[in-house]
């Protein structure tokens, strides 16, 4: 975090120039830029390179959910980045820290940031203890870039640099991964987001006053360990945005009437369903590159199939706390044990006491449904997280996994991404509870035996034909 935090320092202060020149020599220049590491997971603040004009204009640098952009240096008109693979901790909640392997001290790896037309050169170091590759989701570049290893090169053994050039010839979403042992590799977080801003203005390409990206990502660690199972195929149990899980989760901020785009990958083994409450957007690119105008239409949920990627664009013209998450309601919960019977409907009473004269700690889950865990102080093992966490103004939020906020505030400064607390709901705008009697509804009579039971089922028609079978 520290050496983060200088290099941001440095930045804000329009010192990159000065502090790269004191770090690295005119000799060094021909070799390795000094790797950029990071080790919180706190959201960085966008990142524009100062005194570097690069193929384009100006842009607006996208802010990576509780992630950061790779500063890059300029090599003879090439933009310079130096990935290092390495095993990382990760911390996914406060209190849950998990070992990973990921790019430049974080899970996922810093996000990648340039401008179309941009000439790039890549030197990627293994430090992981097995070969790897990286390969460019979705870019134009030469086959032999394209990072497949055994096909497209051999796997960076293990302590060497390679070296990835092409250039940036599409504007668009992308993203980065392994293409060797990815099964392993990408289950223990290894990927990075890559944006390419366009060089001019783009018929298809809105200028946006907000521009955040992330990446769906699935771990499966069991309650109380650190490493994640990498023989998982399906059964993941955590669900997370950036290697990171509500109430952990920073929240997107939006300054009323702004123009927002949200880029979202996955690289996780299932699809998931992103809900963003109260606007409408639309899909306004994929991987793939902007969608036509002509075809877009209002969504407020997109669902993002496993290696795709979805921008989404809206009006930020609705103030409040509005929920952003996966629509799976199993992935806005936290780590839990899947082999739990179902309890609704099922009478506990007098039971409980039975059983906790035998079992001191028993307690009974879920007989009315599961509100209740929100509450629940149960001693966790030492490193997880809670299954349902989180507290709101008017009390817990009952979420974990692929959740987080969307808030949209009429004071929020220009570019000003700090988190603004809750939201002041005007007076008389938020439901309330109805005070007086409830009137019985009229139900049909009840059925008491067996003749007006088949009499209160309804009439079934069978199937012309087939009234012998
Ligand atoms: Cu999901």
């Amino acid at each position: 975090m520290q050496r983060r935090q200088f290099f941001h320092r440095a930045l804000l202060a329009g010192a990159f120039t000065a502090a790269a020149s004191a770090s690295v020599g005119r000799a060094a220049l021909a070799g390795l830029p000094e790797p950029v590491m990071a080790t919180g997971p706190e959201t960085a603040p966008p990142w524009t390179p100062p005194g570097v004009t690069g193929a384009g204009r100006p842009y607006r640098p996208v802010v990576t959910l509780n992630g950061w952009t790779l500063p890059f240096r300029m090599n003879n008109g090439v933009k310079e980045f130096h990935l290092v693979a390495e095993p990382v901790v990760r911390e996914v909640a406060p209190g849950f820290e998990v070992n990973m392997w990921g790019y430049n001290g974080q899970s996922p790896g810093p996000t990648i940031e340039v401008v179309e037309g941009d000439r790039v050169r890549l030197f990627v170091t293994n430090r992981l203890p097995e070969p790897t590759t990286i390969h460019w989701h979705g870019q134009r570049l030469p086959n032999g870039m394209d990072g497949v290893g055994g096909v497209n090169q051999p796997a960076i053994p293990v302590g060497k640099t390679y070296v990835y050039e092409f250039e940036a010839r599409r504007p668009g979403t992308f993203m980065y991964h392994p293409h060797a042992d990815e099964a392993v590799q990408m289950a223990m977080g290894m990927m990075g987001f890559w944006v390419t801003h366009p060089k001019g203005r783009h018929p298809l390409i809105n200028e946006v006053d907000r521009d955040y990206c992330f990446l769906l990502n699935a771990f499966d660690v069991e309650p109380g360990a650190k490493t994640p199972n990498i023989n998982t195929m399906l059964d993941f149990n955590i669900w997370a945005f950036n290697s990171r899980v509500f109430p952990g989760l920073d929240p997107l901020v939006a300054r009323l009437n702004d123009r927002v785009r949200i880029r979202v990958g996955n690289l996780t083994m299932t699809n998931h369903p992103i809900h963003v409450h109260g606007i409408e957007f639309e899909v306004t690119g994929t991987d793939g590159g902007p969608v036509p105008k002509s075809a877009r239409w209002p969504e407020v949920t997109t669902d993002i199939a496993v290696g795709q990627m979805r921008q989404i664009e809206f009006i930020a013209d609705e103030p409040g706390d509005w929920a952003l998450h996966c629509h799976k309601s199993h992935h806005t919960m936290g780590a839990m044990g899947h082999d739990a019977p179902t309890m609704i409907g099922v009478d506990h009473r007098g039971l409980v006491s039975k059983i906790q004269r035998i079992v001191p700690d028993y307690m009974v889950m879920g007989e009315r449904g599961m509100y209740d865990m929100k509450e629940m102080e149960m001693e966790l093992p030492p490193n997880t997280f809670p299954m349902m966490a989180g507290h709101g103004q008017f009390g817990p939020i009952g979420m974990g996994g692929m959740f987080t906020l969307l808030k949209v505030r009429a004071d929020q400064a220009p570019d000003d991404y700090s988190d603004p607390g809750h939201y002041a709901y005007p007076s008389g705008t938020v439901a309330y509870e109805y005070p007086g009697p409830v009137p019985d509804a009229h139900r049909p009579p009840a059925a008491s035996g067996p003749s007006s039971a088949s009499q209160a089922l309804p009439q079934v028609r069978r199937p012309q034909g087939h009234a012998h079978h």
